[in-house]
């Protein structure tokens, strides 16, 4: 697997080298190794290195639509149906982050004869 992230050996920045995908992975756990006098002291043991975690937290962005579920059949009511009696429930989930409003659904009625809110 080809990683994620570059670092520039010289400089020591860090970048991405691949598309991120929240919904596939949120967090990156890097490890960064640092040497120094790597070229000439690494073979004679005088060189020195140390290490350090760094945590990426990719942020969501809304890139998923909701996606509904309902019943695939025509439903029937009769006309004594009862007011505020459900009918049926839809339902819908969103891969994106649901504790942000990119992954949070609300339902409208937008259209048909007789709809309203
Ligand atoms: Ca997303
Ligand atoms: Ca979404």
């Amino acid at each position: 697997m080809i990683g994620k992230f570059l670092i520039n050996a010289e400089t020591g920045a860090l970048t991405v080298s691949d598309w991120l995908d929240r919904e596939t992975q949120a967090t990156y756990n890097l490890v960064v190794e640092a040497w120094d006098n790597y070229q000439f002291g690494y073979l004679s043991g005088e060189s020195r290195n140390a290490f350090k975690q760094i945590v990426v937290h990719v942020e969501d962005v809304n890139d998923n639509p909701p996606i509904l579920q309902m019943p695939e059949e025509c439903t029937t009511i009769t006309e004594f149906h009862n007011h505020r009696e459900p009918i049926v429930s839809v339902s819908a989930t969103d891969a994106d982050d649901n504790s942000s409003p990119n992954g949070r659904v609300q339902f409208h009625l937008v259209g048909g004869k007789g709809h309203g809110t």
